[in-house]
C-alpha cells in the first residue's frame, strides 16, 4: 500500500503536490459474464492493465469475471443501477433490445472479429444508438464468426434438420431457417446444458473448445462461419462524468484499439483453440463446400430484410446501417 501511494503522489506530483494519494485514486468494479478463462475477460484484464499503465495508478479496477457480480441478462440494467461501475455484456443475448446494433447479427458477410469489430466501432460512432443512451461505451467487440459444435457430425442441411443447438439470442433465428431445433441461451449457462443433454451442441466461436472445455462434448465442428456475437462494455454514467478529465481521455483513447486489440486476439485464439482440440481430443473439423455453405447463406438472407422492415417501424434508418456496415466491411477487410 506503502509503495502505492508514494508512487501515486510522485507521478502526480507536478499538478496537485500535496494531495493524499487516496483521494486521487479511482476505484472501480468492473462485472463479466463469462468464466476468467473466456475472451471477453481476457479483454477486460488486458483493459484493465493498460489503464492503471496509462494512469500510472490512478485507476484501480476490481474485476468480477464468472457472473458474480452481474449475470449476462442483467448486465446492462445492473450497470445502469450501479451493481457495478462497468459491465461487459453481449447484446445478441436480448433479442429487440439493442435494435440499432442488431445489424452485427446479421449475415453480413463479416470474415473475422477484427474486421466486425471495427466495424462495429464505426457504426456506434455514427449512428449513436439510442439503446445505449443510458451508459457511456468504452469498448465495443464481437467473437470470431460462429461454427457448430456438436456431438454429431453435420456435413449438410439434411443432417442439421431438428438437432437441438444452443445459439446465442438472435442466432435462434439464424439456426430456425437453417432447419435446426435451436435454443438461445448465454454461454454461460452452455456447460449444464451441453451436460444434462437440452442440446446436443454450441453455435458459437471456436475458443471456447479451449477456454470452456467443448471439446469434451463436442467431438465434431462444422465449419460454417455463420454469425458474430456482439458485445458492448460500458459504465454507468453517473460514475464516468464523476471521473477527472485524464481519466475520461485515457479511456476514451482506449476505445477503438481495445476493439482492435480483442478482435485479433480472439480470431488468433480460435483457430489455436482449434489446432489444441485436434491435439488433445482428437475433434474433427468437418468444412463445408462452398456449393452447400452457398445453400446456407441463401436461407437466412430474409433476416438482412426483416430487420431493415424492423427498422423502418421503429423510424430507424436500418438500409442505411446495413449499407454502411457491408461498406466498412470491404474498406476493413482490405
Ligand atoms: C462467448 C461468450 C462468452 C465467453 C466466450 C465466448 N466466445 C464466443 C462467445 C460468443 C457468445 O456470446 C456466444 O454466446 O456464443
Amino acid at each position: 500500500i506503502l509503495s502505492v501511494a508514494l508512487f501515486s503522489v510522485m507521478t502526480i506530483g507536478g499538478s496537485s503536490p500535496v494531495t493524499p494519494a487516496a483521494a486521487d485514486t479511482v476505484a472501480l468494479t468492473y462485472a463479466n459474464f463469462p468464466p476468467a478463462t473466456t475472451f471477453p475477460c481476457i479483454q477486460m484484464e488486458r483493459w484493465v492493465k493498460e489503464v492503471e499503465k496509462r494512469t500510472n495508478g490512478k485507476v484501480k479496477v476490481k474485476t468480477f469475471p464468472g457472473g458474480t457480480l452481474l449475470e449476462a441478462k442483467s448486465m446492462y440494467d445492473g450497470v445502469v443501477a450501479g451493481g457495478a461501475d462497468i459491465g461487459c455484456l453481449a447484446t445478441a443475448y436480448q433479442p429487440g433490445r439493442f435494435k440499432e446494433l442488431e445489424v452485427m447479427d446479421l449475415p453480413i458477410g463479416f470474415p473475422n472479429a477484427k474486421v466486425a469489430s471495427l466495424v462495429m466501432w464505426d457504426l456506434f460512432e455514427k449512428y449513436n444508438p439510442q439503446s445505449l443512451k443510458d451508459v457511456k461505451v468504452l469498448t465495443l467487440f464481437t467473437c470470431a464468426t460462429a461454427q457448430i459444435l456438436a456431438n454429431k457430425a453435420i456435413h449438410n442441411l439434411e443432417e442439421l434438420n431438428d438437432v437441438k443447438l444452443r445459439a446465442a439470442g438472435t442466432g435462434v433465428e439464424w439456426m430456425k431457417l437453417l432447419g435446426a431445433a435451436p435454443v438461445g441461451m448465454p454461454q454461460s449457462d452452455v456447460p449444464e446444458a451441453l451436460q444434462k443433454g437440452v442440446v446436443h451442441g454450441n453455435v458459437t466461436s471456436m475458443d471456447v473448445l479451449k477456454d470452456m472445455k467443448y471439446a469434451e462434448y463436442c467431438p465434431f465442428v462444422t465449419l460454417s462461419d455463420l454469425w458474430v456475437v456482439p458485445f458492448a462494455v460500458v459504465m454507468n454514467k453517473r460514475k464516468w462524468e464523476s471521473l477527472p478529465a485524464d481519466v475520461k481521455k485515457v479511456f476514451d483513447d482506449l476505445r477503438k484499439e481495445q476493439a482492435l486489440w480483442t478482435g485479433k486476439y480472439v480470431d488468433d485464439h480460435a483457430n489455436e483453440a482449434m489446432e489444441w482440440s485436434k491435439k488433445e481430443y482428437k475433434v474433427e473439423f468437418i468444412p463445408l463446400s462452398a456449393d452447400e455453405r452457398a445453400k446456407w447463406m441463401a436461407k437466412v438472407a430474409p433476416l438482412v430484410d426483416s430487420y431493415i422492415k424492423k427498422m423502418d417501424e421503429a423510424k430507424l434508418p436500418g438500409k442505411q446501417i446495413v449499407e454502411d456496415a457491408k461498406a466498412l466491411t470491404e474498406k476493413y477487410s482490405k
